[in-house]
């Protein structure tokens, strides 16, 4: 019989495309998507879809108990920039959804969990340039330090209560289907809206900052096959590296402006140039690679290509 899978915070950048994804693999009634939102977000009415708030602990726990949900994906959160503009609020999402779900598998009521982490773990001290997976991490921002912490526990929930939890440590996530949700990296979205519609770019960041980015369908293959992969192959229970494709402001303007020639972009660095510069400019994700063949597919070039193929301007209105 295959698993039931609870996606929390399923109507976010990630979960919209998730939710579909794993729905192919297991079945559309398997996979129930959920999020604050009163109303199913219209690309996921081809499955079951439940309105439940992460932070109320009674709700959640009765209902994966009622249901009789196997596994969950934890994707509520507030992102680094929106975060710290909420400190407190950002601690609070970022951390409690975590220990309902880790302490529902604890209990055995969950077989296994997905809980994101990021590139934001690691901060200003730590190495720039190919950052191992252990190395030094002094997070600087609210949401850095949530990752870090929720790193920590799931690692320890692992080892003393035998918990089937796994994570990756995500790039900035590039998509076409939903919005960004308050991130340092959005503006490898944003940008091709703009371009889209005929205007030039205010990047928020300045022309050189590099820093670790992703296609979406790369970080939801790669999300589905450490799921996927056997337990014994996961030797990391923290979160690992993903490397994806590192590129600058000015890098991802010279590719677009390949297809748009006409294209401009100009630079008035705001609050979260502080944020990117205390993150990596490029990741080693080796471990990755020996523990489940982790192997990303998209270049700069090829996720450009896709993204203007397929970016719809209608989204900014609705979004
Ligand atoms: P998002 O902001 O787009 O989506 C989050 C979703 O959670 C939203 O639909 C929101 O309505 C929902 N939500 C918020 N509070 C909730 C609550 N109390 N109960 C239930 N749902 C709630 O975020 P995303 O980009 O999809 O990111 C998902 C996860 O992946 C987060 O943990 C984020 O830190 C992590 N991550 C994302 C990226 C990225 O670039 N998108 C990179 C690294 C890590
Ligand atoms: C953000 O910018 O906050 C996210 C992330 C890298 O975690 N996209």
């Amino acid at each position: 019989m295959s698993s039931k899978i609870l996606v929390i915070g399923a109507g976010g950048q990630i979960g919209t495309e998730l939710v579909l994804s794993l729905r192919k693999l297991k079945g559309d009634q398997n996979v129930i998507a959920s999020d604050l939102k009163d109303e199913c977000p219209e690309s996921l009415k081809n499955g079951p879809y439940v309105k439940l708030d992460v932070l109320d602990r009674e709700m959640m726990r009765s209902y994966i108990i009622s249901e009789g949900i196997d596994e969950v994906y934890l994707l509520a959160a507030l992102l680094s920039a929106t975060a710290e503009k909420n400190p407190d609020f950002a601690w609070k999402l970022n951390m409690e959804g975590l220990f309902t779900i880790l302490d529902l598998a604890k209990e055995k009521h969950l077989k296994k969990i997905f809980w994101p982490s990021s590139i934001a773990v690691f901060g200003p001290s730590t190495p720039k340039v190919n950052t191992p997976q252990r190395t030094i991490m002094e997070p600087s921002t609210v949401y850095g330090i949530s990752k870090q912490a929720g790193e920590r526990w799931c690692e320890y929930y692992h080892n003393n209560f035998d918990v089937d939890v796994r994570s990756i440590r995500y790039p900035g996530l590039i998509s076409y289907t939903s919005l960004p949700g308050g991130g340092t990296t959005d503006y490898a979205v944003d940008i091709f809206y703009q371009a889209q519609l005929g205007n030039s770019y205010s990047c928020f960041l300045s022309e050189n900052t590099s820093l670790p980015m992703m296609y979406m369908e790369d970080a939801i293959r790669a999300t589905i096959e450490l799921m996927e992969s056997d337990a014994d192959k996961i030797k990391i229970r923290s979160a690992y590296n993903l490397a994806g494709i590192s590129f600058t402001p000015a890098e991802i303007a010279a590719e677009i402006q390949k297809s748009k020639p006409d294209f401009q972009i100009t630079y008035a660095p705001d609050f979260r140039q502080k944020i990117a510069d205390s993150w990596p400019g490029s990741i080693d994700d080796s471990e990755a690679n020996a523990d489940w063949g982790w192997k990303e597919k998209y270049d700069l070039q090829g996720m450009v290509d896709i993204m203007l193929q397929n970016i719809d301007i209608f989204l900014l209105s609705e979004g």
